[in-house]
């Protein structure tokens, strides 16, 4: 019985009626669909590690930008999605899909970045990327949505509050793991891709407003700016022909 629980070759023994067959066939279907990417033109922004992810594993994808003044039309006519934000990804068939880590965990789950099935990995993976989500959601506060003149202190709230708790733990995960290639494992997972738009579109993006604040921070954690040189070399192709962006 223990073998059968984690043997899914097994599967039709267990459940009979169900095609696993037919099931994996309709999962490889829909992971050879086009995908659509609907987000705001000229930014890296909320929707980036799905980006870096896809092109990372060579999949192809059409990507919509909208202007703000396109994307208030669209919402206008009711067609912006259940959730009414970007951004809007189609893959698989069917409907759009929204919320970024969800889309994220399943899209790295199609293309080997995220194994549902390791739960003890993923408790990591998802706290590295939720803290990254937090992160991304404070920075977007504080450069879009603060005065001009409390932007300094805010800024500087956010490296001494969640940016510095955020890359103490990934300081801590390689003193703990000293050979490790990346954030979970010697692979790639969709933290690293997290970890990519962190560093890559903050840290060390000298258009970004927040960067003159935050990239001291390398210097105090000396295993995750060596972590950052890794990184580098995986997605480097893709940064350096990406258009410039702040944020
Ligand atoms: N929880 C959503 C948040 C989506 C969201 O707020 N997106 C912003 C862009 S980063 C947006 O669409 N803003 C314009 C709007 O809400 O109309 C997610 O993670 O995808």
């Amino acid at each position: 019985m223990g073998a059968y629980c984690c043997d899914s070759s097994q599967d039709t023994n267990l459940r009979p009626g169900v095609d696993t067959s037919l099931a994996r066939k309709e999962a490889d279907t829909m992971m050879n669909q086009p995908i659509k990417i609907e987000y705001f033109g000229g930014s890296f922004g909320r929707v980036d590690p799905i980006r870096q992810m896809l092109v990372h594993k060579s999949v192809d994808f059409k990507f919509i930008g909208y202007t703000p003044d396109s994307w208030a039309s669209l919402k206008e006519s009711g067609n912006s999605g259940e959730m009414g934000g970007l951004p809007i990804v189609h893959y698989g068939g069917g409907q759009g899909r929204q919320q970024t880590m969800a889309i994220l965990r399943s899209l790295g789950a199609m293309h080997g970045y995220y194994n549902p099935s390791d739960w003890k990995t993923c408790a990591f993976v998802d706290m590295v990327a939720e803290s990254y989500n937090d992160v991304f959601n404070a920075a977007a506060k504080a450069m879009l949505f603060t005065p001009d003149e409390e932007k300094p202190a805010a800024f500087e709230a956010l490296r001494d509050g969640l940016v510095k708790k955020f890359m103490r733990i990934c300081e801590t995960r390689f003193e703990q793991n000293a050979a490790q290639m990346f954030i979970a494992s010697d692979e790639m997972t969709i933290a690293d891709f997290c970890l990519a738009s962190f560093v890559f579109n903050t840290l060390k993006n000298e258009l970004s407003p927040i960067q003159p604040v935050l990239s001291p921070m390398l210097l105090k954690f000396p295993l995750f700016t060596a972590y950052t040189k890794r990184l580098e070399k995986e997605v480097s192709a893709h940064i350096e022909r990406r258009p410039k962006a702040p944020l």
